[in-house]
C-alpha cells in the first residue's frame, strides 16, 4: 500500500480578508457562511479534501478582533487554540490594507514550530501591481514566513501556488477522515449556518451580529409528485424585539426574503428539495450569556 500522507492547516487573518471564502475554494464546496461583514465566522470549520495520496484538514477560524463580549472571547481563544494545534497555518490578509494590530498580535504568537504561509488576498483589487510589491516587502518584515503568495479568491488565482506549498509541508500519517468526507460539522450546523448566511446578507449592520440560529426539526418525506423533500424547522434569535420586527419586515417581506435565499442555499449544498420553515424569537443579549452560548453550540 502507499504511504499516506495528512496536512492538518489553520486558516487565521483579521476579520473579512476571505478564510471562509478561501477555505469553500480549495475544498470545492460552500461549507462555510461568507458575507461582507466582519465576523462571519464565529467557530472552528473544519473542512476536508483528500487528493491521491495527501488529506487536507482546512480550519477556518473567526477573524482576529478584540473581544467585546462573551462570545467575542470565545470566538478569540478558538483563534490561538487553532493556531497552537495546528502544523501548518495560513495567514490571510488583505493585500490592499495595510498591517494591522490585529495581524500584529497573530504573528507574535507564532512559536516557529509550525510552518506559516502568507496569503495577501484579493490582489484583484489592484489597479496597479507595483503595489502589492511594497506589500510584499512590509509585510515580510512581521514575520519570517516560509512562503509568501499573493492571490484572489474571486477570480481563482494563485490557489494552486497555495495547494502546492501546503503539499512540502504535508507529513507521513493516517488519513482520520474517510476519503470522501467534505466536513465534520453536523448537518443541522452548516443548515443552521447557511441560514444565518442568509441574514447576514440580507439585514444591514448592526442586527446580524446579534443573530444565532437553531435547527428544531427535521424530516424527509416524498410530496404529491414522489420527489423527496427536506423539511427543516429552524429558529432565528435576535437580541431585541426591535431587531424581530426588521427581521420580519414589512408584512413578512424580509423574512420571506431571507428564507427564499436560505432554501436556494441549502437545496443547493444538499440536493434536495427543501421545505423550510423559519420562527424569529428575542433573546435579550444573549451573547453575554454564557447558558445560551452554550446552547448554541458557540462555546
Ligand atoms: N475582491 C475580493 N473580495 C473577496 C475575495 N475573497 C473574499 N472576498 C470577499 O470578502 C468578504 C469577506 O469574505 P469572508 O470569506 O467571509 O471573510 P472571512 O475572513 O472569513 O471573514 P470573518 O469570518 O468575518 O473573519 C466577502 O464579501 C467576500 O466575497 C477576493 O479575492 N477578492
Ligand atoms: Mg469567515
Amino acid at each position: 500500500m502507499n504511504k499516506t500522507k495528512n496536512a492538518f492547516v489553520t486558516i487565521t487573518g483579521r476579520p473579512n480578508v476571505g478564510k471562509s471564502s478561501l477555505l469553500n475554494a480549495l475544498i470545492g464546496e460552500k461549507i462555510a457562511a461568507v458575507s461582507a461583514k466582519p465576523q462571519t465566522t464565529r467557530t472552528k470549520i473544519t473542512g476536508v479534501l483528500t487528493r491521491g495520496e495527501i488529506q487536507y484538514v482546512f480550519i477556518d477560524t473567526p477573524g482576529m478582533h478584540k473581544a467585546k463580549n462573551k462570545l467575542s472571547e470565545h470566538m478569540v481563544k478558538t483563534i490561538s487554540d487553532s493556531v497552537s494545534e495546528s502544523e501548518i497555518v495560513l495567514m490571510i490578509v488583505d493585500a490592499t490594507k495595510s498591517i494591522s494590530e490585529a495581524e500584529k498580535i497573530l504573528a507574535g504568537g507564532f512559536s516557529r514550530r509550525e510552518h506559516v504561509i502568507l496569503v495577501l488576498n484579493k490582489i484583484d483589487l489592484f489597479d496597479d501591481k507595483s503595489k502589492l510589491i511594497s506589500q510584499l516587502s512590509d509585510y515580510s518584515k512581521l514575520y519570517d514566513f516560509d512562503e509568501v503568495i499573493p492571490i484572489s479568491v474571486l477570480e481563482n488565482d494563485g490557489l494552486d501556488l497555495v495547494m502546492k506549498a501546503i503539499d512540502n509541508f504535508a507529513a507521513e500519517g493516517p488519513h482520520y477522515f474517510p476519503d470522501d468526507t467534505i466536513t465534520d460539522q453536523p448537518e443541522k450546523v452548516i443548515m443552521a449556518e447557511m441560514i444565518r448566511e442568509s441574514a447576514l446578507n440580507n439585514l444591514s449592520e448592526e442586527i446580524p451580529h446579534g443573530i444565532a440560529v437553531t435547527i428544531d426539526r427535521l424530516g424527509e418525506r416524498d410530496d404529491r409528485n414522489g420527489e423527496a423533500i427536506l423539511d427543516i424547522e429552524a429558529t432565528v434569535f435576535c437580541e431585541k424585539e426591535s431587531h424581530k420586527g426588521i427581521i420580519i419586515g414589512k408584512g413578512g417581506s424580509m423574512l420571506r426574503k431571507i428564507g427564499a435565499d436560505a432554501r436556494a442555499r441549502l437545496e443547493d449544498f444538499f440536493r434536495i428539495k427543501v421545505n423550510l420553515q423559519c420562527w424569529i424569537k428575542v433573546k435579550e443579549g444573549w451573547r453575554n450569556k454564557e447558558a445560551l452560548i452554550k446552547n448554541f453550540g458557540l462555546d
